[in-house]
C-alpha cells in the first residue's frame, strides 16, 4: 500500500506528532535521530501516543469480540524456541522449560480493513522503521501467519522468558491488563558467538533484576525491540482486563517465513484458512 492509498492515516497515526509519511519533514527527522540514540542506549525504542484512541478502541473491541476464532497458545519451551535438551547439567538454561499461553490471532485472521492490518501494509511505516533501525532495505515478513499478530493475554497468560527468531520486532500496545503483563527485558545479554548461560540463568531463575529493564505497556504506544539477543518475557497477567497487543514482522532480506513447527506451535495450523 502506497501513501496515496492510505487517504485516511491521520485517523490511525497521530501524524501531528509522527508525521510519519514525511521522512525529510523536521519532526520526523527529530524523531528517527532521537530513535536511533535511544535503541543504541537501550535496546527499545518507545513512541507514545502513536495511534488514535479510535482505533486502539477499535482494534480492542475486535479482539475481544473475536477470540474465540484465535489460537489459544499453550506452549512449553526453552527461551531458545526448543524443546528441553537433557544432555544439558541441570539448572543449565537448556533445560529450563518457559511456559507460553496466549490468545494469537495470525495474519489471517486480522480483517483487510482492521486498521492495524492496513498500517502494517502501509509502505510509508516500512519506511519509517527502515529509517529508525538504519537498515535499507527493510521487508515486511512473508509469513502468510506471522508477519502480523494480534494477541491477547488474560488473568493468568505469560509469555515465558524467550528470545526472538528475528532481529528485531514492532509492537503496536492495545489495551493493558489491570495488573501485569509488563514487557520485561535483559538487553543484548547474549552475542553471537558468547551464549552467556551463567547470566540467563540468573534470569531465568529470576535473581537478575540488576539485568532486567521493565517496560509497562501504555496503549497507543509503538515499540521497536531488538529480540534476537535480547532475552525477554511478558510478565503473567493479572486480572479480568485483557493486554492486548499487535506484533509487526519485518526483515532486512524479502520472503522471510518462520519455521512449520513455529507456526504449529503459535497458530495451530502451518497454512491460512484460505488454503487450508
Ligand atoms: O507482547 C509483547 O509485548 C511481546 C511478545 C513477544 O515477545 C513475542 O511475541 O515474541
Ligand atoms: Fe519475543
Amino acid at each position: 500500500m502506497s501513501a496515496d492509498d492510505f487517504h485516511d492515516l491521520d485517523a490511525v497515526v497521530d501524524t501531528v506528532r509522527y508525521p510519519i509519511a514525511d521522512l525529510d519533514c523536521a519532526i520526523t527527522t527529530e524523531i528517527i535521530e532521537s530513535a536511533r540514540v535511544s535503541l543504541a542506549s537501550a535496546g527499545v525504542v518507545a513512541l507514545p501516543g502513536f495511534l488514535r484512541d479510535k482505533v486502539i478502541a477499535e482494534v480492542a473491541s475486535y479482539a475481544t469480540a473475536e477470540k474465540h476464532s484465535a489460537n489459544l497458545q499453550d506452549a512449553t519451551g526453552t527461551a531458545y524456541l526448543g524443546a528441553v535438551d537433557t544432555s544439558y547439567p541441570e539448572g543449565h538454561p537448556r533445560r529450563n522449560a518457559q511456559h507460553s499461553r496466549t490468545w494469537v490471532f495470525d495474519y489471517d485472521l486480522v480483517p483487510s480493513h482492521n486498521p492495524v492490518r492496513r498500517l502494517f501494509e502501509f509502505d510509508g511505516l516500512t519506511e519509517f522503521i527502515s529509517a529508525i533501525l538504519g537498515r535499507t532495505p527493510l521487508f515486511r515478513m512473508a509469513d502468510p501467519l506471522g508477519a502480523l499478530n494480534l494477541t491477547l493475554m488474560e488473568d493468568d497468560h505469560v509469555q515465558g522468558w524467550h528470545y526472538d527468531s528475528t532481529d528485531f520486532v514492532v509492537s503496536l500496545a492495545i489495551q493493558s491488563s489491570d495488573c501485569g503483563g509488563e514487557f520485561e527485558c535483559a538487553r543484548d545479554i547474549r552475542h553471537a558467538e558468547e551464549e552467556n548461560y551463567e547470566s540467563v540463568a540468573r534470569v531465568l531463575s529470576g535473581e537478575a533484576g540488576d539485568l532486567v529493564s521493565v517496560y509497562p505497556m501504555t496503549p497507543g504506544t509503538l515499540m521497536v525491540f531488538m529480540g534476537r539477543n535480547s532475552l525477554h518475557r511478558v510478565a503473567p497477567v493479572i486480572g479480568t482486563t485483557p493486554r492486548i497487543v499487535a506484533l509487526l514482522g519485518y526483515d532486512t532480506k524479502p520472503d522471510t517465513q518462520s519455521s512449520d513447527g513455529l507456526k504449529l506451535m503459535r497458530y495451530g495450523r502451518t497454512t491460512t484458512r484460505s488454503v487450508a
